[in-house]
């Protein structure tokens, strides 16, 4: 255990006023800083870790109250960093925790870096790397599922699907390095314990893993959803009517939004930010030029485009141009007003974006937005194949590593398939348990881990 001489502390909760916010200190010195700023309200009490007293803050130099809180010493290495935690209950007012923290940091402590509290849990090996990791997919989490898939990171379930694969992999390593050895006292024509199928089998486990990936980025990360089309075809109210609010202003003029506007919603557990965009036309206005050139540059970014037609007036060289200008994207082709006579046919839909199959709604009505919720989400989501593996794959890093991981795999495999070169076979294997030490940070650089942290919340 690596044990830190100084004491952090920061803000737990978030900016802005609150019911309670929380001062979070953690190291040698919490003990000590409790004792100097803490008068319980039952006077002569002492304090036992894990419980929760009520009291007041005093300050040191003027004897006066700062608040009436309760706090929780946990003592180490019981505890979230494993080192000595104080959390104090403050009323949740900035300044009163700004003057809390002021007063902890008086009494001893520093202020901690993002994520600090966390890589102190970590390198105290209170959790892995992907655990940390997940810490902060939980707080970020949008959806449900989102949530549920951080949950089983933060539980270690990337990590217990892992151990196995480790354990394979280490006794591979030792026979292979025993046929070395013994190659050294010229033991010869000892034939080779570890067959390349080992590995194989290895590597399938692996590519399992790899194959959730998209899933998992999918509900972690979510997806950029731009709404395009000509002016007045019903965008703004397509977004109002998926948000379910009215977000966006719709009126019969066309040219009504200028800027764009974003919104995220759940789809089947997905987070889909959707953007409602400028109509596209040759406008001769300098302000919904601007909105317009915009929108080419949302769509070129977006994961996924709706176009959006009109099916009420006859198709316009403006629509021809918003099908051309995406026909590189994933779109979903939508055609609204569905609940006016239709003056657009599917084979003229056809004609412009061939193997498309365009689907009728009625932004205004409602028709056909469960199913556009459906097409979203199916069109995003790659094969729902079972991969046969019981974890979900979320993150890069993780994912990259993997990858090393196979692929040092593979090249370990191929120079056994050609013949009896143990030691470079080893040489390989060793490189491949260090790609997959990457993820639980057994084998992390502290770079990577500093880049990792600073990605945190203060106080997290
Ligand atoms: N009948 C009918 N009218 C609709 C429908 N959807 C939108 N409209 C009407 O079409 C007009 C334009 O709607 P908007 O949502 O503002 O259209 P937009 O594409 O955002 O227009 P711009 O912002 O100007 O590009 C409004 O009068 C809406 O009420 C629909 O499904 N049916
Ligand atoms: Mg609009």
């Amino acid at each position: 255990m690596l044990a830190h001489d100084d004491t952090i502390a920061a803000i737990a909760t978030p900016p802005g006023v609150g019911g309670i916010g929380i001062v979070r200190v953690s190291g040698p010195g919490a003990e000590e800083i409790c004792r100097i700023l803490f008068k319980s309200a039952a006077s002569g009490e002492s304090l036992t870790s894990h419980h929760l007293y009520h009291g007041d803050i005093i300050s040191p130099e003027t004897g006066g109250t700062i608040d009436e809180v309760l706090i929780a010493l946990m003592k180490g290495p019981h505890s979230y960093t494993g080192e000595d935690v104080l959390e104090i209950h403050c009323h949740g007012g900035r300044l009163i925790l700004q003057t809390v923290l002021n007063e902890v940091i008086k009494a001893g402590g520093r202020p901690a870096q993002p994520g600090e509290f966390t890589k102190r849990a970590y390198l105290n090996g209170r959790m892995d790397l992907s655990q940390a990791e997940a810490v902060m997919d939980m707080i970020t989490a949008r959806t449900d599922r989102g949530r549920a898939l951080a949950l089983a990171g933060l539980k270690g379930r990337l990590s217990e699907a892992l151990r196995p694969i480790r354990s394979d992999l280490i006794d591979i390593l030792s026979s292979l390095e025993s046929t070395i050895d013994f190659n050294e006292e010229d033991i010869s024509d000892l034939p080779a314990p570890t067959t390349p199928n080992n590995i194989e089998n290895i590597i399938t486990r692996i590519t399992g893993i790899l194959a959730t990936y998209q899933e998992g980025k999918l509900f972690r990360d979510g997806l950029n959803v731009v709404i395009t089309g000509r002016p007045n075809v019903g965008k703004s109210s397509l977004l109002n009517r998926l948000l379910g609010e009215r977000r966006a202003i719709v009126t019969p003029i066309p040219g009504t939004t200028r800027d764009f506007i974003e919104e995220t919603i759940s789809i089947g557990g997905i987070p889909v930010t959707l953007t409602d965009t400028a109509g596209v036309r040759k406008s001769s206005e300098a302000i919904e030029q601007e909105g317009i050139a915009f929108v080419w540059e949302k769509a070129l970014a977006a994961d996924m485009v709706i176009i959006l037609i009109d099916g009420s007036v006859p198709l316009t060289e403006e629509d021809a141009e918003v099908i051309d200008r995406n026909r590189e994207k994933q779109v979903l082709l939508a055609v609204n007003k569905s609940d006016l006579p239709r003056k657009v046919t599917n084979v003229q839909l056809g004609e412009l974006m061939p193997g498309v199959e365009p689907l009728w709604i009625s932004a205004k009505y409602g028709d056909g937005i469960a199913e556009l919720k459906k097409q979203i989400a199916a069109t995003a989501a790659v094969s729902s194949d079972d991969t046969g593996s019981d974890v979900i794959l979320a993150n890069l890093r993780h994912k990259t590593a993997l990858e090393k991981t196979a692929a040092s795999l593979a090249a370990a495999h191929a120079i056994l398939s050609r013949g009896n070169f143990p030691e470079l076979a080893a040489f390989d294997l060793k490189e491949a348990l260090d790609h997959l030490g990457d993820i639980a940070g057994e084998t992390t650089a502290e770079d990577v881990l500093d880049r990792i942290f600073s990605t945190f919340c203060v106080g997290k």
